[in-house]
């Protein structure tokens, strides 16, 4: 009983350390590239209305709002078409640039997208 306690102890240790590693090793990049960054549609606004994310991130915009709203790229790159309220749209933004989106229902609705290159 006491050699499982002690075995599992050192499980937690080794685990605990794998995290650590991983935190502050090579993985930085790669965490960056997975990051999410949530857009709140609310009061026929795009909130916050510029975000910068490193390429490779994904932004869900999410329509808190009971009218519809969408999210339109100015360059038709992307097109939530309509959401609902509660409804969400996620698009991943692979390359480096500035995106500029619009609501079709509601075209002075603006927001932006700053995509920066991978980190060096
Ligand atoms: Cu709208």
């Amino acid at each position: 009983m006491q050699t499982r306690t002690s075995l599992r102890t050192s499980l937690a240790c080794l685990v605990f350390a794998a995290a650590c590693l991983t935190a502050t090793g090579p993985s930085r990049s790669l965490a960056a590239s997975n990051a999410s960054v949530a857009v709140t549609i609310k009061n026929d606004a795009f909130n916050p209305a510029t975000v910068r994310i490193p390429a490779g991130s994904a932004v869900t915009f999410t329509n808190a709002d009971d009218d519809p709203h969408t999210v339109t790229s100015v360059k038709r790159l992307f097109d939530s078409r309509g959401l609902a309220q509660g409804d969400s749209f996620r698009y991943v933004f692979r390359t480096p640039g500035k995106y500029e989106y619009y609501c079709k229902v509601h075209p002075f609705m603006r927001g932006t997208i700053i995509v920066t290159g991978a980190r060096s």
